[in-house]
């Protein structure tokens, strides 16, 4: 037979127990309750007896008697919670968690949960409306980003295809240039077959005629010195006019000599001198060769598509791409080769920055690679400036900027709902690390730093607000 007072208890729930533990707070067929976390069993008289029985403290839900026990608030209109037994019945109104008072004996507690519900609810549609105008924002910066990305890889596979064909012409332009030179050379050393050959045979008595002259001139010398000394050492005494003739005469010619030249080209001379001409036959032979490119067309004559890269990238105005020569002369295929070397050089700079920003980690939906600005404000005494893809920089107030990071990588943790930047290599710290930062952006609309600290020496934790931070997840 269930007591009076069992029956009483049952009519209404136990205090402090959950809905869902309901069934396990009714006594058994012999009136006892089973304790939730061990095999004790005590008669059900003992539930809510202000004494503690189980050593789990099921025993207790509604009273102070267990310090282990927990204690259910309904929170009716509002969200159910839950608080240390130890807290029930102290006086103290637990509304965080209890907001229906229900901790404490009734008349002690107002209900509040009406009151907290409605805090609550305009609290979740502000948070909603912020995450929702956040994600649109944030919608739009990943668009602009895939945007970016998408006309970086048009480009990039433009500049490929390019690049492919201005090495194939180049290729090809070298060849006609190596040809088209060793045709020339050809023709003109046939030209000038017989004009060779008799300069050869000139070389030859030249060389028989300057032999000669050598040995003439030795023999004039040796005279030269007899008769010098036989001017300064004859007897003017003796007055022998054969003798003093002979010497006037020698001292006039001594006189003369330096005012004779020799004005003729040595052989060398004459040979540099054919070379020459030979070379300036060669070019015009190749110019007259050419039917119709004049040397102030050939600029504008390209054979290939290469002016697309030129006006893409180094706004070279479109020109005539049409008039084009069957055979150039060599200076305009030179022009030519150079040009295409220029053009190639450029296309693959182009190529190579492409391929380097397609490769960089822009984080989550690479939403930071349209994020080439910059926020800042003002913090502890220092300016902190933050370009979101390139550096955060402290600036104190002499204006002296200290790079704090460049830009490394960013990603969400899910466990704070924050998106994370990483700025690191910054400038080295007198007598510790180079200087780094974390900056942790929450969701919110306006773009800011909020605050900053340096948990370790130069290691810097940045708080920021951004709507690249806003996610669905954190819709409530
Ligand atoms: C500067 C600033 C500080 C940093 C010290 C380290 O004053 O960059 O943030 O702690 O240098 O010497």
């Amino acid at each position: 037979m269930l007591s009076l007072f069992i029956l009483l208890q049952l009519a209404e729930a136990l205090r402090g127990v959950a809905p869902e533990l309901e069934d396990k707070y009714k006594p058994d067929a012999d009136g006892n309750f089973h304790c939730l976390g061990s095999d004790e069993v005590i008669p059900f008289a003992k539930v809510n007896d202000n004494f503690c029985d189980c050593a789990d403290g099921s025993d207790e839900p509604g009273t102070s008697a267990c310090e282990n026990g927990l204690f259910y608030c309904q929170n009716e209109g509002f969200k159910p919670g839950y608080i240390p037994s130890s807290w029930v019945d102290d006086g103290v109104c637990d509304y965080e968690r209890c907001c229906d008072g229900s901790d404490e004996q009734p008349g002690r507690c107002e209900n509040r949960c009406k009151e907290l519900a409605e805090i609550s609810e305009s609290k979740r549609k502000l948070n909603n409306e912020i995450v929702t105008e956040g994600m649109s924002i944030r919608a739009r910066i990943v668009g602009k980003s895939q945007g970016e990305r998408f006309d970086t890889e048009q480009e990039l596979e433009m500049l490929e295809k390019k690049e492919v064909e201005v090495s194939d012409k180049l290729a090809d332009l070298q060849k006609q240039r190596e040809e088209r030179g060793s045709e020339s050379q050809k023709e003109v050393a046939e030209a000038f077959k017989p004009v060779d050959e008799e300069l050869s045979s000139v070389v030859e008595q030249a060389d028989g005629v300057k032999k000669e002259a050598s040995v003439y001139k030795a023999r004039a010398e040796s005279l030269s010195t007899i008769l010098s000394k036989l001017n300064n050492d004859y007897n003017h005494n003796f007055n022998d006019p054969a003798v003093k003739d002979a010497a006037h005469a020698f001292e006039q010619y001594e006189a003369n000599i330096d005012s004779v030249t020799d004005t003729s080209l040595s052989t060398e001379e004459l040979v540099k001198k054919l070379d020459e001409a030979k070379r300036t036959i060669m070019d015009s032979l190749a110019q007259s060769a050419a039917e119709v490119s004049e040397a102030s067309n050939f600029k504008w004559y390209m054979p290939f598509d290469l002016r697309d890269v030129v006006e893409s990238y180094l706004a070279v105005r479109p020109q005539d791409r049409h008039k084009k020569s069957k055979r150039k002369s060599l200076t305009a295929l030179d022009a030519d080769i150079e040009e295409a070397e220029a053009i190639l050089d450029v296309a693959k700079t182009e190529i190579k920055k492409r391929r380097e920003s397609l490769a960089q980690d822009y984080g989550p939906d690479d939403i930071l690679r349209s994020r080439s600005d910059c926020i800042s404000n003002k913090i502890a005494g220092y300016n902190y400036q933050l370009c979101f893809t390139d550096e955060l920089t402290q600036i104190d107030k002499n204006d002296r900027p200290t790079v704090v990071g460049k830009y490394e990588l960013a990603s969400y943790d899910p466990n704070t709902n924050q998106l994370v930047i990483e700025y690191k290599g910054g400038e080295k710290c007198w007598n510790g690390p180079n200087r780094q930062a974390e900056v942790r952006f929450s969701c919110g609309i306006e773009e800011q730093i909020i605050g900053v600290s340096e948990p370790e020496k130069c290691h810097y934790l940045v708080d920021a607000i951004s709507p690249m931070a806003c996610l669905q997840n954190q819709l409530l």
